[in-house]
């Protein structure tokens, strides 16, 4: 069964081919618009045609004509018009729209012009000097089309996002159940470390029917594309959408070792065993054994407290210091989804989003959230209709009378404003003073050198009304490097302006990253964990980001929406964060003073 991934990369590529051809911009949009909203959908459609294809027209953004050929995609397996549009263009060109700064508009005239078909051909071109000749370009363009290439180069991947492994897996493991004999069924390795992305699957079972069966089953799976190895006890084979998956027979007795193991990080596996063996004792995949004797391995929380170590969540496995604390009984108690209280970041029709603010709170306040922030566009980012200050006040208006008819859910009132070249913002202070929550955020001018880039986001955070930077590096997981910039400088900045640093939850953003996000942490700057969702579906993209927040070793103390809206709003009323800062300021020259 096809994941949404795939569909709404379909879509993506419909809308490439169709702006390469020249075709009006709303057909290429509803293609673009149908693909963001899939690629955070939770469930995936071919569920929905499955179990009834009328409801997909209860999904915002998807029209009539794009159901059918969902259907079509679920039911056959392909979409007759897109293998058309396809097979109308050289295979290259579409590669080429991969390239950074490298639009439709250009593909078709280095087509056109010079007959470029494919990235090795534009890179020979570029290398040559043979484009600066054409419109538009010169000497400089050449030399950031080198660079977007090789950033393509380096972002060629076998990895698959964790969302979409989690699809992935999610149909196997429906698959693998239906088979007698199966007592237990885990997944394990970097999955079930939630990484940001995974690089092959690893199952574990424990069972008691027929082994040989089960493993028979396990390979005729029919999205199996490639059996590699079938064994006893444990088989690989790779699958249609190119992900290997591992699967291990274990016995009951070895059930927590095994996950034990198999869930790694491999760093945290040797540091473990050379602590089992410090101790006397011996740690494998079977168990913990002291003088040959087993004492645990049944269960993965013996196992650990059998070294002396309170259980370590998968998320943390990575050896960074996690064995120590759990030696001591400090671990961190890690933020989860239930600590979540709003989302900070989400768009209306009043920009580019697809439902109105009703809709959206309606939707918020159903997933138990005390509040939501509104940040629609601001003027610069004409494609999604950005509010300039007129559109602006009108938006808080209406919120004001909704907040008045609605006390079940607090909306705050929002902006992702964006941050302009030299750092400036693109709408004035005056109305951004009337904010709850201005976020800024970069939509431009993605090449700019790391100094630069740098100083540009802190001017923005300075900014006395800024309370949050949204994806802070602009990076696109496998399609975007992230820009460059020195998140260090950033963060101090932020924490001295007690700015917040947001976490993106889009499975293809997950932005700032978990290592910013560690750092950010330590340094206490405050993090936002939000979703971006341009409809209401979009709202259960949190868990994503969730994985991130862990995995930087976040509790719900570190998170700004996981505070009651008391405690947000009390950090929010340092309305003049400029005075805010003065004063800290003053404070600390008393203290030195006397
Ligand atoms: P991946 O698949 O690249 O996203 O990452 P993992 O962590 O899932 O790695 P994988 O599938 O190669 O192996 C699964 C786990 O098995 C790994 O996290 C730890 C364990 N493991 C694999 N090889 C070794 C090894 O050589 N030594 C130790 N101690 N553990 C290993
Ligand atoms: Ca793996
Ligand atoms: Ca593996």
């Amino acid at each position: 069964m096809p994941t949404n991934s795939e569909i709404a990369k379909i879509f993506n590529e419909t809308a490439d081919i169709l702006e390469i051809q020249g075709a009006i911009i709303f057909r290429v949009r509803a293609y673009r618009n149908a693909a963001r909203v899939i690629d955070n959908l939770p469930e995936k459609l071919s569920d929905i045609v499955a179990r009834n294809p009328d409801e997909l027209n209860s999904i915002k953004s998807i029209g009539k004509a794009l159901h059918d050929k969902i259907i079509e995609f679920c039911q056959t397996g392909k979409i007759k018009e897109f293998d058309d549009l396809k097979s109308s263009l050289p295979p290259g060109l579409l590669d080429m729209l991969k390239i950074q700064s490298f639009g439709p508009k250009r593909v078709k005239l280095v087509y056109n012009k010079l007959g470029i078909d494919s990235v090795d051909k534009l890179e020979k071109a570029a290398s040559e000097g043979k484009i600066r000749a054409l419109p538009g370009m010169g000497e400089k363009s050449e030399l950031k089309i080198l660079k977007s290439i090789r950033d393509f180069r380096t972002l060629q991947t076998d990895r698959k996002l964790w969302a979409e492994a989690e699809q992935i897996l999610d149909d196997y493991l429906n698959y693998l159940k239906k088979i007698d004999g199966i007592d237990k069924i885990e997944p394990a390795g970097s999955f079930r470390r939630r990484r940001e992305t995974v690089g092959d699957l690893d199952i574990l079972i424990t069972c008691s029917g027929d082994t040989e069966k089960i493993i028979r089953h396990f390979a005729e799976y029919p999205e199996v594309l490639e059996i590699l190895a079938q064994g006893e006890t444990k088989s690989s084979v790779v699958l249609k959408d190119k992900i290997q998956v591992d699967l291990r027979v274990v016995k009951p007795e070895s059930f927590g070792a095994a996950m034990q193991y198999f869930t790694g990080s491999k760093e945290h596996n040797v540091a473990l065993r050379s602590l089992a063996k410090e101790k006397n004792m011996k740690l494998s995949e079977y168990g913990v054994f002291q003088n040959e004797k087993s004492i645990a391995g049944e269960n993965e929380v013996n196992v650990y407290n059998s070294l002396g170590l309170d259980w370590i969540p998968p998320e943390i496995r990575e050896n960074r210091g996690e064995i120590e604390m759990a030696k001591n009984h400090s671990l961190p108690k890690l933020i989860s989804l239930e600590n979540i209280k709003g989302d900070m970041h989400c768009h209306s029709t009043h920009s580019d989003g697809s439902a109105t603010i009703p809709e959206m709170a309606a939707a918020a306040k159903k997933l138990g959230y005390e509040y939501l922030a509104i940040t629609d566009h601001s003027k610069s980012l004409t494609v999604a209709h950005g509010l300039d200050e007129k559109r602006l006040l009108e938006e808080i208006t209406e919120i004001d009378i909704f907040r008045e008819q609605n006390p079940g859910i607090y909306i705050l009132k929002g902006i992702e404003v964006d941050i302009m070249a030299d750092g400036s913002l693109d709408l004035d202070d005056e109305v951004l003073s009337k904010l709850d929550f201005p976020i800024a955020a970069i939509h431009s001018r993605f090449g700019m050198n790391s100094d630069e880039m740098t100083e540009r986001i802190i001017r923005a955070i300075k900014n006395p009304y800024i309370r949050c930077v949204a994806h802070p590096t602009g990076r696109l997981i496998g399609e975007r490097v992230p820009y460059e910039i020195d998140i260090a400088k950033i963060i101090i900045a932020a924490k001295e302006n007690n700015t917040a640093i947001e976490i993106n939850a889009s499975p293809h953003r997950l932005d700032m990253n978990e290592n910013f996000t560690y750092k950010a942490r330590e340094a206490g700057v405050p993090i936002c964990i939000n979703t971006d969702s341009h409809s209401p579906e979009s709202f259960l993209t949190m868990r994503y980001g969730i994985n991130v927040a862990r995995r930087a070793w976040c509790t719900a103390e570190n998170i700004v929406n996981a505070w009651s809206l008391e405690k947000l709003k009390k950090w929010l009323g340092q309305e003049n964060k400029q005075e805010n800062i003065e004063k800290q300021a003053e404070e600390q020259i008393q203290e030195e003073l006397f």
